[in-house]
């Protein structure tokens, strides 16, 4: 290949590296239904929103809470996933009349189940919206039935269907953050069900312990003994904006019990502090949409449990981004043992003034504290510092919009460990990210659903992931190793899951081998290191260790004049297709690559002849075709002239999916060569020519292209920084009075009360 166009094609890959705000490219991506990433589904006919997950404690059960029903489905066995017992909860038709002539729309007025959580060993708590009447049952495990007897559910469970809450038990005792009336406007933070001897708390609620807040995840902490719960809601310290959002994390202490005079029945405990994801001197991702906890490696400590949150903004500017950001236990242990901001009960103003400390907010063990010290805390609950993500950087960036995030440790053959991410878009995607030291690699990306799902969920299980749609439940593996049929294709991927097993030639899934012998860098994905030893066709290569065999040509018979387009199936969305011939340069006036790799040109005399074309990632090369280009024997067909004119050249080595790209128009007679179709991971094919490339005139050309490069990426660093200018916010929000749910498909995290993710201006 010619030097500048060498050149401008690495160029090209500079910019799209460091584009301003670039998301991350899967290496790998899945249409629904591919045979290489298969999902097992559960639908049931006349069952809807089953997005309330419960796994058993064994991991062979799942208990999904819909609506009108509970299923208890067994997920055993590999194949597929089977009914136990669905059973039936639902309002009777007077409960539905009186809802739907309160205004509510008939639909709305079933019940929504969605507190589904263990109790202990023999029972199961469940909570249900029940025509805007919410109601809780307890299910018993060994019988799958329902009990007889309902407990009221207000404070437990939403009346209204589109508004979020969150639930958890602990030794028995029930958790929740909800709004506990009709009309949805007094936000609370309680227990029920608590142990004997001390009674149910909850949050005072004349004073703005919460501020219209839409409740996303609680999570417990054992070695802290408190639960923290995280939501997005009015920012009210931030007076000078109207309606300004702000993420949350609060805590309470589970041993709380309430004040004797002051804060009785009331939690004495109650802490909250901002999450602030925002990147240095950019706009803040203020609006949380998911959280996951990853507890702490083996050995370390409990402060070092982290907990992954995804952020949207609700400034215009990022609309549709997503980011990932990471906060330690530590980082919550510092901000809520540090000073807090105090609230003016008159105003509802809060200020930063010194004071005399009279207690301690935040600290387990209060409800002992005198009347003085807890009137303090009822003034200072919202801490001075917010909590900032680990290291003060954004773990990802990204231009999908993610609503959901799970995350797991992934031990891989050389026993480091991995953080692996799996992120669900609004638009069906799962997105599998590991996390390296040089920062996040987007190692595929899953196709679980097409039409947009009003609320989803999900949830880990043993090496696969659960997750609830408004028609059913779905289930995916976490890894399928056996898709990378090559040792240079399993080391590529960076999958932490798959590493080469040499002795039986097949990458499979780390844990399931004797780890020392499997091949894997996660981190550098580099094959010419790891595979050589590996590969049995060694010898065939020359030498060249990072030169795969080269698939056998295949004939391609042409008449004069025709328009040949040649196919080059890319091994991956990461990878680049170039084009050689053996002796001579492929002219930018004769030859056209298009934008999915292919090559056309116009058959002359002078482009007869033997066509390679060889892919390059991440260093590693590998001839993925090679066409034999001959006249036909038969008569000429001579269809108006060829154009002569010179082709343009195309050349763009970002991701085009083949169906989207259009053939060239050229007046001559069109041929498709249709390609034997390879697999992505195609296997190693033996014999045939293989053109070798001059690694070592590349790198000289890179050298020469590495001055040009550092003038772009100043410039692309003047250029980022120009983007940070601020944007007004949205307009005020209405408060109280009820307001119509968000519409279908809408951001699933929008809650009825207003929340939109991103209010357009
Ligand atoms: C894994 O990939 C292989 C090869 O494409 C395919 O045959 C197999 O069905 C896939 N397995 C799963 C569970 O997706
Ligand atoms: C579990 O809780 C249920 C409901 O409160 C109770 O009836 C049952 O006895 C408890 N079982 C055990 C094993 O504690
Ligand atoms: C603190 O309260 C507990 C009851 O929760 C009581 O048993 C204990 O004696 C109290 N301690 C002090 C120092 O008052
Ligand atoms: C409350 C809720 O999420 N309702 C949804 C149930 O599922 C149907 C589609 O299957 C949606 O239209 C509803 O919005």
């Amino acid at each position: 290949m010619p030097w500048p166009q060498q050149c401008a094609s690495v160029l090209v890959l500079a910019l799209l590296l460091t584009h301003c705000g670039s998301s991350v490219t899967p290496r790998l991506s899945f249409a629904l239904g591919s045979p290489g990433r298969t999902l097992t589904s559960f639908y049931l006919q006349d069952v809807q929103n089953s997005t309330t997950l419960l796994l058993s404690p064994d991991h062979l059960t799942l208990y999904v809470g819909a609506q009108d029903a509970l299923l208890v489905l067994d997920v055993s066995h590999k194949d597929g996933i089977s009914l136990i017992r669905k059973l039936e909860w639902r309002p009777t038709e007077k409960d539905t009349e009186q809802c739907s002539m309160k205004g509510k729309k008939v639909a709305d007025c079933a019940n929504f189940i969605r507190v589904l959580e263990f109790l202990n060993d023999s029972h199961i708590y469940t909570c249900g919206t029940f025509a805007f009447s919410p109601r809780c049952v307890y299910i018993d495990t060994e019988t799958l039935s329902m009990s007889q007897r309902s407990d009221e559910g207000r404070g437990r469970c939403p009346y209204d269907p589109y508004q979020h809450n969150t639930a958890i038990t602990v030794d028995g005792e029930l958790y929740t953050g909800t709004v506990a009336d009709y009309r949805g406007n007094r936000p609370v933070i309680s227990r029920h069900l608590s142990e004997a001897g001390r009674g149910d708390l909850k949050l005072d609620d004349t004073l703005g312990w919460l501020e219209d807040p839409t409740f996303i995840r609680s999570m417990f902490v054992p070695a802290e003994e408190k639960i923290y719960f995280f939501f997005s809601e009015v920012g009210r310290e931030y007076d000078f904006f109207d309606n300004l959002l702000v993420s949350r994390v609060a805590q309470i202490c589970i041993s709380d019990i309430g004040g004797q005079r002051t804060l009785q029945k009331r939690w004495t405990t109650f802490a909250k502090s901002q999450l602030l994801c925002q990147d240095n001197g950019e706009l803040p991702y203020n609006l949380i949409q998911d959280v996951d906890m990853l507890p702490p490696e083996e050995g370390d400590l409990p402060e070092d449990t982290l907990f992954y949150g995804v952020f949207t903004s609700q400034w215009r500017v990022n609309s549709g981004h997503s980011v990932v950001c990471a906060f330690s236990l530590l980082g919550f242990r510092l901000v809520f043992s540090g000073s807090y901001k105090i609230l003016n009960r008159d105003t509802l103003q809060w200020s930063s003034r010194l004071q005399e400390k009279l207690a301690s907010p935040g600290e387990c063990g209060l409800h002992n504290a005198s009347d003085s010290g807890l009137r303090f805390v009822k003034e200072n609950f919202l801490t001075e510092e917010s909590v900032r993500p680990v290291d003060r950087r954004l773990t990802l960036v990204s231009q999908n919009t993610y609503n959901h995030i799970r995350v797991q440790r992934v031990r891989v053959a050389s026993g480091r460990r991995y953080t692996t991410l799996f992120l669900l878009t609004v638009s069906g995607f799962i997105h599998k990210v590991v996390l390296l030291e040089s920062g996040p690699h987007v190692i595929e990306e899953i196709q679980v659903f097409q039409t947009p799902q009003t609320i989803t969920n999900m949830k880990l299980s043993k090496g696969v992931i659960f997750i609830g749609t408004s028609e059913g439940v779905l289930r995916l593996p976490l890894a399928n190793c056996s898709f990378y049929r090559t040792c240079p294709q399993c080391v590529l991927s960076r999958d932490p899951f798959c590493g080469w097993d040499s002795g039986r030639r097949m990458c499979v899934r780390v844990g399931r081998s004797v780890p020392s012998a499997l091949v894997q860098d996660v981190e550098r994905g580099q094959v010419d290191e790891n595979c050589v030893v590996s590969r049995p066709h060694r010898a065939q290569s020359g030498g060249h260790r990072a030169t795969a065999p080269c698939p056998p040509a295949e004939l391609v018979s042409v008449s004069l004049n025709e328009v040949v387009r040649l196919h080059c199936p890319a091994p991956s969305l990461l990878s680049l297709q170039q084009w050689e011939r053996p002796n001579s340069r492929l002219s930018k006036q004769l030859y056209l690559q298009l934008e999915d790799g292919s090559l056309s040109f116009v058959a002359t005399p002078a482009t007869l002849g033997l066509y390679l074309c060889v892919s390059v990632e991440n260093g590693f090369q590998q001839t993925m075709a090679v066409y034999q280009v001959r006249q036909n024997s038969g008569p000429p067909s001579s269809p108006g002239s060829a154009p002569a004119a010179p082709l343009t050249e195309h050349r763009s080595p970002t991701r085009a999916p083949p169906a989207s790209t259009t053939p060239p128009k050229l007046t001559a007679l069109y041929t498709e060569l249709s390609v034997v179709h390879r697999d992505r991971g195609f296997g190693e094919v033996p014999g045939g020519p293989c053109y070798l490339k001059e690694l070592l005139i590349v790198s000289v050309l890179l050298v020469l292209c590495f001055s040009l490069l550092l003038t772009l990426l100043m410039y692309t660093v003047l250029h980022c920084h120009n983007r940070t200018a601020p944007q007004p916010l949205a307009p005020p929000r209405q408060r109280g009075g009820e307001t119509e749910p968000p519409p279908k498909g809408q951001h699933s995290t929008s809650s009825s009360n207003g929340h939109l993710p991103n209010v357009p201006l």
